[in-house]
């Protein structure tokens, strides 16, 4: 009876020593994998032509439900990531050599540049596994030519993963096959606040511009798809806007000012447009709020490529409904406030953590909701009287 306890006590024990054990080891992983990513990659001469991988931490994705960032980082069952890169880029000596990138679209027949859109969602590892050429952070460059541009290409995301699935799987490939230097960023937002897609787009510029000087932005929604390769993703000497014929809407532009869904700009033009708004919470006005900032601030008109290129698939399955309607923003947008008083320089945001996925790099963020007050205070905007009654006169029977 003795022994028998004395055994129940022993297994006991070793049982709360394995289980202090095994803590005591989480807890180690979980203080080498907060490094945050400054640490090691805020020197962008050192990004632009560093091969080392040594500092590259590969993180197994069974280990997120015991990290400090279980409840920022969306489980993204299967995607691998890192928390921090050296972005690879090629040997300055030899790329000078190499000729530059000509992506050609001179040939006629129109057929060879339509894209086959692939509708399968796969899991991640599965997407890594079809683009498995990519680098750390969704970053991809071509190996024998020479790029003149640098792509960052910034989308706005909230909890669509399926579409974010199918867009990365697409959209490396289309990528790839215009010879572009780009890296993918996702700027998702957390929190219960209204969406904020301007803001988002304003945060994946500044973010990325931190990890290294790009020249060249697309400013990308989730859920479109490019369909012909001669929609090229490169930059203009005048911001361009990208979806002109979107299927859902029969492939016709909605309005001439139309410049929502994939817009393109250079770095010199983002920076004189002021960037984004950050003032349209909910759905609707931003876009065409940027377009105003284009003709009124930067004094350019927009430009597009032709309508049978600029073509685009919408996913329009999967569950979304788009946020609230924003009922402040036809007060925003006619009241012409002075573009200087908002936009990249008023940008406010908390950074959570920013993760190198295989495929993408995606920056957690939170934004704090402003009140309409508090906007029209800053702005001075005035809120529009409602149009007045015409009046009808009544005929006496
Ligand atoms: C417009 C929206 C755009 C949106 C397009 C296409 C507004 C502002 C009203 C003055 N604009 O009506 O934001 O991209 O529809 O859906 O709501």
């Amino acid at each position: 009876m003795f022994y028998t306890r004395r055994t129940v006590f022993v297994f006991i024990c070793s049982i709360v020593f394995l289980q202090a054990l095994y803590y005591i080891i989480t807890l180690q992983l979980k203080k080498n994998q907060t490094i945050s990513p400054y640490d090691l990659t805020s020197d962008k001469e050192k990004l632009s032509v560093s091969n080392d991988t040594t500092l590259i931490q590969k993180i197994e994705p069974s280990f997120i439900s015991t990290t400090s960032i279980q409840t920022l980082v969306p489980s993204f069952i299967k995607a691998t990531y890192v928390l921090a890169i050296n972005l690879t880029r090629p040997d300055p000596v030899v790329f000078k050599s190499y000729p530059v990138c000509n992506f050609s679209i001179s040939n006629n027949d129109t057929s060879i540049y339509r894209v086959t859109v692939s509708k399968t969602i796969h899991p991640f590892d599965v997407i890594e596994k079809h683009h498995d050429d990519i680098d750390w952070g969704g970053h991809w460059f071509p190996k024998t030519c020479r790029t003149e541009q640098r792509l960052a290409l910034i989308i706005c995301y909230r909890n669509r993963e399926f579409h974010l699935k199918l867009f990365l799987d697409n959209i490396h490939s289309f990528l790839k096959q215009q010879q572009l230097d780009y890296t993918i960023f996702v700027v998702n937002q957390h929190g219960t606040d209204q969406f904020n897609r301007a803001a988002l787009f304003n945060v994946g510029f500044l973010e990325a511009m931190k990890l290294y000087s790009f020249d060249c932005f697309i400013f990308h929604d989730v859920d479109l798809i490019p369909e012909d390769l001669r929609n090229v993703y490169k930059c203009g000497d005048r911001p361009r806007h990208m979806s002109v014929a979107v299927d859902k809407f029969n492939y016709k532009l909605l309005y001439s000012t139309l410049f929502g869904g994939v817009t393109a700009f250079s770095l010199s033009d983002f920076v004189g447009a002021n960037g984004y708004p950050t003032v349209y919470w909910g759905w609707g006005g931003e876009d065409d709020d940027m377009y105003l900032r284009v003709s009124r601030k930067l004094k350019k008109s927009i430009t597009r490529y032709p309508i049978e290129i600029a073509r685009y698939k919408m996913i329009r399955t999967y569950n979304h409904t788009s946020g609230k309607a924003n009922p402040h923003r036809h007060d925003i947008l006619y009241s012409k406030y002075d573009y200087n008083r908002d936009g990249i320089n008023t940008t406010r945001y908390n950074l959570h953590e920013l993760v190198f996925y295989k495929t993408f790099t995606m920056i957690n963020v939170t934004l704090t909701e402003e009140r309409f007050e508090q906007i029209s205070a800053r702005l001075n905007i005035t809120k529009r009287k409602p149009a007045k009654k015409i009046k009808t006169i009544r005929r006496k029977a």
